[in-house]
Formats: structure tokens, C-alpha cells, sequence
């Protein structure tokens, strides 16, 4: 059963030969810490695990098998069923262990959840992400050592040969590595050959169904998407009062059995969606609350946003600074946070287009172009102590939705129709029919970028350029050089950006 935070939330780990290998550990994710170390042989291990109450279940080891789990498992029932009776493993990484044992590395194939693992067994280290690489994943390897990390920072003084199979290289950190979604990186320790297989790709395939079939495929992927992640304490689902993210808080309120839930819905002082996000929290009796937040302090959160998500691409860092505002904001206690993020993704719901052909154009490359931009990183709430989950990539919601024909994706003049049908009789009718306003537009963040950027003198046309070169000298203080976001001055590397810009267009 889920609780509030998953028994480890991150960690960095290193499997060595001979020597141990010291580590530093940096984590924009708050969490206790607590340090592992055991020597098997000639081989050293060294972890250091970030979790919220008790880590326990997040390592388990049993013969020359170690495996350590951030992050959670959305189908242990199923995965008990693969197991002898009377089986008793005490958390996600026990039963992840006796899986290796009956599947070997194919165990992985079998998950459903949002994690990132860390395995030694014998002499080869094992690590793999969830079908979506939702949790990030890091690594440096060399002969003798394979050091990795939920966060890329904290792989910043390691050193690796860089280059290996299954991942992608990361900007301003050389020799560190990402690994890519749905893989199994597998490493020799003490001869660094390495070994790829892959759990999981975007279905390419495409399903006719019976518009009523289509619905309730979706509707009874997503609940029990939701359900999974709905923990025994209050959920907290935060809310635009778009058709996703009410479609999460009708799906929580009726997965919390007549336990009140809570909703939150972030604004600016010039821009927010509060009607709309308070039609449906009245509409399902949440708790609801609103929070205001000034356009200047949203933007102070920029290199918070860099710092948490570790990504340098402008479109995501605009989606996801307000919703690092709203995490640092949401609550003094750790919660667990369900989102509606991610739906637009399989339903084309950023691509207002009703032909076919160019939606599921959309729909295609957006599946084929998520991985590494890190936009469901847990990393993002953990910075206000919060677990984050997104049940739209369930990976069986996610494979229901981007394999459904486009003409069920766009529909009798609707966008996200097969969705918006599936929870006509769950919400009002406003907001099933409410077209679809991006977390970037409804708070108006991309419009607060640009304008820090005219104002100090970028020309409109150099405007995206000089946005990426501004996430590029974040990224490089504050995950390549450690520095805390609090000490960067915003101001000041706006003015060098557009210095630069202004010099390269005379
Ligand atoms: P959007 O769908 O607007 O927001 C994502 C989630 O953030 C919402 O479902 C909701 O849970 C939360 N949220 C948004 N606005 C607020 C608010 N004002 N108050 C409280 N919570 C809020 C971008 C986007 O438009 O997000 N994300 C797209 C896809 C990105 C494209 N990525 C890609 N091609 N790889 C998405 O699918 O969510
Ligand atoms: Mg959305």
C-alpha cells in the first residue's frame, strides 16, 4: 500500500573494486539521509539513500543480490501473483529481488511504477528506469567503479568514460550519463563491458475501438491509475480545472471512499484559472485552497527549476516553473501530490488540430521525444518535501491512450474527446467541454520570461535563443558547480545573456 512518500525517494550509490569510493552527495530533493556501506570480498558499496519516515524497504539484499528502489510500484498485487504463496516481501525493492530471481533482468519488464533502481548482483551492476524514465537516472563508469544517481549533481566530481549504451550524454557534465526510459543498463564492475535491454517503447500500433469501448478502456485505466497512487492519508491533487487535472480529483474523490480530499490551484496576480479550478472543487466537496503568487516571484524561482528538474529545454522549464512555485508553496508536511500532467502528450492536447494526419503526427513525435526532458521528475515537488506522481503515464493508462486511433483522440469537434466523454457524468459540463489552456499560458509564465528578457534589452526575435542561453549559465551553477539556487542572481545573469545578445546582433 502507498503511503505518503515511498520508502526512498533518491539516492547515490557506487559499486567499486578494491577501493571505496567517496561520494558527494548533492540533492535539490529534501529528505533524511542515511548511509549504507558493506564490503563483499574484494567489492565495496556504498550508498546513500534520501527517504522521508523509514528507508527500510527500499534495500533488500540476500545472497551476492543487493537492490535499492526510489520511487514506488503502482502493480505489487500483480507481481505477488508471479510469486510462490505465502511470499512476504516487506517492500517494492524485496519483491523486485525475487523477481531477478525468477526472470533475471527481464524482471524489469514486468513493473508498473515510477522509479529508478540500483542493483549489484555478483559482479555486475544493474540499473534501470521506469517505462518513462519518470525518475531520473545518472551514471558514471569506468573499470573497476559505477556510480549512480537519482540526481545528476550528485555525479559532478565523479569520473567516467562517458559513452555508454542506453544512455545520453548530459550538458556541461562530461563522462556523466542518462539513462534512457524503459532500459536496464547492465555493467560489468570490474571490466566495464556493458549490456542494454529494453522494458518497455511506445506502442506504434493503433486500436479501432467502439466509441463506448474507447471510454471505458480510458476511464478504467485511469482509476485504477489513480488508485494505485492514492495513499491511506489525505490526497492532494493539484488542480488547473482543465478536463486532466479535474479528471485526477473526481477519479481521487471517488477512490477515497468518503474521506474528503484536498485540491490546490495556483495563480498569478495577473493571470489564473481560479473560477475554473473552483467549479470542480465544489462540484466534488474537496478542501480546496488557492494560492497567489506575484510574477516576480515566480520568476525567482527559475533557477529552482533548473536546479530540481536539471533539464535546459524552454518549453519544460516554462511548464514546470509554476508548478515548482505551487510545491514549494503547497504544504509545510510531506504529501503525497497527484497531477493531471502528461495527458496532452498520447491525446495530442497541446496540438489544437482536428485532421487526422497532422494529430497523430503530434501524437507520434511527442512519444517518440519525451525522453530526457525530465518533465515528471519527482525531483520537482521533493524540493518542498512532496511526493509527485502522474497517473496519466501509468504505464497501462499511458499505453491505453497513445494507441487509441486519432479520430478517438479528436472527435465530433472536441479535443481529448474520448477522455472528456469518459468523465462527462464525473464533472460539470463546463469543464468537460473547456478547452485547453497550458500551465505556461493560464499562469502566465512564458509571458513573464520574455518580458525579464525584452526589458533587459533582447531583441523579440532573439528571444528563444536568449531564453536557452539563460537555462544553460543556470544549469551550469547550479548542477555543474553545485551552487545553491538561493545564491544566484537571476538579474544578473539575465543582463549578461542579454549583453551577448545585443552585441551579436549589432
Ligand atoms: P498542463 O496540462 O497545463 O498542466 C499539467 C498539470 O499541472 C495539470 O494537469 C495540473 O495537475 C497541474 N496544474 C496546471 N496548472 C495548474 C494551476 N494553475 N494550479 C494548480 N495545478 C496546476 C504542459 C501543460 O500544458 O501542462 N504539459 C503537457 C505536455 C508537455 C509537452 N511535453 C512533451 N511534448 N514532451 C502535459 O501533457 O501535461
Ligand atoms: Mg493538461
Amino acid at each position: 500500500m502507498t503511503t505518503t512518500l515511498p520508502a526512498a525517494t533518491g539516492f547515490l550509490a557506487a559499486a567499486s573494486q578494491d577501493t571505496e569510493i567517496a561520494l558527494r552527495p548533492t540533492f535539490a530533493a529534501q529528505g533524511s539521509r542515511t548511509v549504507v556501506r558493506e564490503n563483499r570480498g574484494r567489492q565495496h558499496l556504498h550508498i546513500v539513500l534520501l527517504h522521508g519516515a523509514a528507508p527500510d524497504g527500499s534495500l533488500a539484499r540476500r545472497g551476492d543480490t543487493a537492490v535499492l528502489l526510489a520511487g514506488e510500484l503502482y502493480n505489487q498485487a500483480d507481481l505477488h501473483s508471479l510469486l510462490p504463496d505465502g511470499f512476504g516481501a516487506s517492500g517494492d525493492a524485496d519483491l523486485v529481488l525475487a523477481l531477478l530471481d525468477s526472470y533475471g533482468v527481464h524482471a524489469f519488464r514486468l513493473l508498473n511504477g515510477r522509479f529508478a533502481v540500483f542493483a549489484v548482483a555478483g559482479n555486475r551492476a544493474l540499473l534501470a528506469t521506469d517505462h518513462a524514465g519518470t525518475v531520473p537516472l545518472y551514471v558514471t563508469a569506468r573499470p573497476g567503479q559505477v556510480t549512480a544517481a537519482t540526481e545528476a549533481k550528485s555525479l559532478a566530481g565523479t569520473s567516467g568514460t562517458g559513452g555508454l549504451a542506453g544512455t545520453r550524454p548530459m550538458y556541461a557534465l562530461p563522462g556523466v550519463c542518462q539513462l534512457k526510459a524503459g532500459v536496464v543498463l547492465e555493467i560489468d564492475i570490474v571490466g566495464g563491458m556493458t549490456d542494454v535491454h529494453h522494458t518497455w517503447k511506445p506502442p506504434l500500433g493503433r486500436r479501432i475501438l467502439p466509441e463506448a469501448d474507447a471510454t471505458d478502456l480510458v476511464r478504467d485505466a485511469l482509476r485504477r491509475g489513480v488508485r494505485a497512487r492514492t495513499g491511506t492519508d489525505t490526497p492532494l491533487v493539484v488542480i488547473s480545472g482543465g478536463i486532466d487535472s479535474s479528471s485526477i480529483a473526481a477519479l481521487a474523490v471517488e477512490a477515497a471512499d468518503g474521506r474528503t480530499i484536498d485540491t490546490l490551484a495556483m495563480g498569478t496576480e495577473r493571470h489564473n484559472e481560479f473560477p475554473e479550478a473552483g467549479l470542480v472543487a465544489n462540484h466534488l466537496s474537496t478542501r480546496h485552497r488557492e494560492i497567489v503568487v506575484s510574477t516576480a516571484d515566480l520568476l525567482a524561482r527559475l533557477p529552482h527549476t533548473v536546479w530540481a528538474a536539471e533539464t535546459t529545454n524552454v518549453d519544460i522549464v516554462e511548464y514546470l516553473l509554476p508548478l515548482t512555485v505551487l510545491y514549494l508553496r503547497a504544504d509545510e508536511t510531506s504529501r503525497r501530490i497527484l497531477t493531471g500532467y502528461g495527458a496532452d502528450i498520447p491525446l495530442g492536447g497541446m496540438h489544437r488540430e482536428g485532421r487526422l494526419h497532422a494529430l497523430e503526427t503530434a501524437v507520434s513525435h511527442d512519444m517518440a521525444t519525451f525522453d530526457g526532458l525530465n518533465e515528471m521528475t519527482p525531483v520537482l515537488s521533493a524540493v518542498g518535501g512532496h511526493w509527485s506522481t502522474h497517473p496519466f503515464w501509468d504505464r497501462e493508462v499511458l499505453d491505453a491512450l497513445t494507441s487509441l486511433e486519432a479520430g478517438l483522440k479528436h472527435r465530433h469537434g472536441r479535443d481529448k474527446w474520448v477522455l472528456r466523454t469518459a468523465m462527462a457524468d464525473f464533472l460539470p459540463h463546463p469543464t468537460v467541454i473547456r478547452p485547453k489552456l497550458g500551465v505556461h499560458e493560464g499562469s502566465g509564465t512564458t509571458a513573464a520570461f520574455s518580458a525579464l528578457l525584452v526589458d533587459a534589452g533582447v531583441p523579440a526575435s532573439h528571444l528563444r535563443h536568449a531564453k536557452h542561453l539563460v537555462l544553460q549559465t543556470l544549469f551550469r551553477r547550479v548542477v555543474a558547480n553545485g551552487e545553491h539556487p538561493d545564491a544566484v542572481d537571476l538579474a544578473d545573469v539575465v543582463d549578461k545573456v542579454a549583453g551577448r545578445q545585443s552585441q551579436s546582433v549589432s
